[in-house]
């Protein structure tokens, strides 16, 4: 062989794999100057939800409703029927959820909160519990307003940033068990599933898991109902790491997994690749019909639920791409890609990866920065200034306050969640973000906490004001 020729190192298991879409549309960002960014976090009281969009160079504030949606899906925008009642998009998106989900009933909403209202008012009655694998924002403050209360029956190792457990999002079926007897299964409506669990870093549930905790319920009666909202991303999972799923589709695991189940709300914005929407869907037909009936109430017709027909055309589509195995592969190997690129680096984040997000782990950057001084939210902020990339806290400004005491909830994860939109950005984005973060982690000598000065009643994350400890 010639000896300028360089030979190729060959490893066939190391094959590279590209997005199974290409780029048909092109929305500009805009870089700004350090000072610039410095002065926008102080006027948004240090909060990444109050900065403007205009002013974020690379957004990975949320994976929700910030989906590019493919040609099939801005084609189906133009057969939306906006007749008031019955419109052929509702019965599409209907025909979809039972066939992609499998459950009976669909009640369309605007999106997910709608839905966690409806089934909130419909199963909980005042004094009620819920036991769930970690408690969700919006999830929770609609389960405390119907007069519940939310216990977190996770497995201990979710709350563990090191811990390496493949199904961080399980059920501790010990602790589910402790709680049905000190309380008795009538005050316990539901068990409020959550696949993947978000604020534990977009964990799994394995199948074996869901289906120990269905036989659970079923013994003592109590209904268990499913937050499908990235259900489809823990059905990839379950199909990477579980024993027997190796050769079965997503499609196939996601239809099995939602059968342990009895009903399910969702957040179209996410799994289903769409900017707004959302369902309850239900197997029980008296339950149904409660909420056909209270969704008039609250949302729109039953039959849209607060959504044009076009956006359930969109969504009834987004179904149909979102259960397609190179899809999903691709959507988490972005993630996987930013990820491994950090902890190669010695970035301290959640591990294993998560399927939405990366979620760096904010005591391990600011060890000298107290909780209540709000460290995530600062590394938040600090990765903005550094580079125009928006993120989010999860952490104890997520948590807010407990109804009885008022106290700070004091989590166990502080943690900043670096989302990744689904089909928008590129490996360049990723890399940028990355080299970011990095810098700011070499320099978390340096920051400083933030104290509150504006706290609003409910979820106050969304909208709370802060500034910086001197
Ligand atoms: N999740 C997210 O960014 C948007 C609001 S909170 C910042 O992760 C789950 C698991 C969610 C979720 C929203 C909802 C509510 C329910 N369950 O936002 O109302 O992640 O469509 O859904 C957000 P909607």
């Amino acid at each position: 062989m010639n000896s300028q020729t360089r030979e190729r190192k060959r490893d066939a298991s190391k094959k590279s794999w590209a997005e199974p879409w290409k780029v048909k549309v092109v929305e500009p960002t805009r870089w700004t100057s350090r000072e610039y960014r410095q002065e926008r976090i102080e006027e948004a009281g240090y909060n990444t939800f109050l900065l403007k969009s205009e002013d974020v160079y690379i957004d990975l504030l949320t994976d929700s409703g910030t989906t590019a949606m493919s040609d099939y899906q801005w084609a189906g925008l133009m057969l939306g029927d906006e007749a008031y009642a019955g419109s052929r998009n509702f019965y599409h998106l209907e025909a979809n959820v039972q066939k992609y989900y499998g459950y009976k009933y669909v009640v369309p909403t605007h999106q997910g909160r709608g839905a966690e209202h409806l089934v909130s008012q419909i199963y909980i009655k005042p004094g009620d519990f819920i036991p769930g694998n970690m408690y969700f924002t919006t999830t929770r403050v609609h389960q405390e307003l119907a007069g519940g209360a939310f216990v977190d029956v996770i497995i201990d190792e979710a709350h563990d940033p090191q811990s390496e457990h493949p199904f961080k999002g399980n059920i501790d079926l010990e602790k589910l068990e402790d709680l049905i007897k000190k309380v008795g299964s009538e005050n316990i409506p539901y068990v409020s599933l959550a696949a993947t669990v978000n604020m534990a870093g977009g964990q799994p549930v394995s199948m074996k898991n869901v289906r120990e905790v269905h036989e659970m319920c079923d013994r003592y009666g109590i209904a268990l109902l499913l937050d499908a909202t990235r259900a489809i991303e823990n059905a990839y999972f379950i199909q990477q790491r579980e024993d027997g799923y190796r050769d079965k589709k997503v499609a196939e695991i996601l239809l099995e997994f939602c059968s342990h189940t009895q009903g399910s709300w969702m957040s179209a914005k996410k799994d289903s690749l769409v900017n707004i929407g959302g369902w309850l869907a239900l197997n029980d037909p008296g339950k149904f019909d409660e909420a056909r009936n209270l969704v008039v109430v609250y949302e729109g017709l039953h039959t849209y639920g607060g959504l044009a027909g076009r956006d359930m055309e969109a969504m009834a589509r987004g179904i149909e791409e979102s259960v397609d195995d190179d899809h999903i592969r691709a959507r988490i190997g972005q993630v996987e890609y930013l990820g491994n690129k950090l902890l190669d680096w010695g970035v301290p984040l959640v591990v294993p990866i998560g399927g939405h997000a990366v979620f760096l782990d904010a005591p391990r950057f600011y060890p000298h920065i107290p909780q209540d001084q709000f460290p995530a939210q600062t590394l938040a902020a600090e990765i903005y200034i550094e580079a125009g990339v928006r993120t989010m806290e999860r952490g104890i400004l997520s948590a807010g306050r407990d109804p009885k005491t008022g106290d700070h909830r004091y989590p166990k994860l502080e943690l900043v969640r670096v989302t990744i939109p689904r089909r928008v950005y590129t490996q360049a984005h990723m890399d940028v973000t990355a080299e970011a973060i990095e810098e700011v982690y070499w320099n978390r000598d340096r920051a400083k906490g933030l104290r509150l000065v504006y706290e609003p009643q409910y979820l106050r994350f969304f909208q709370a004001r802060l500034e910086r400890m001197d």
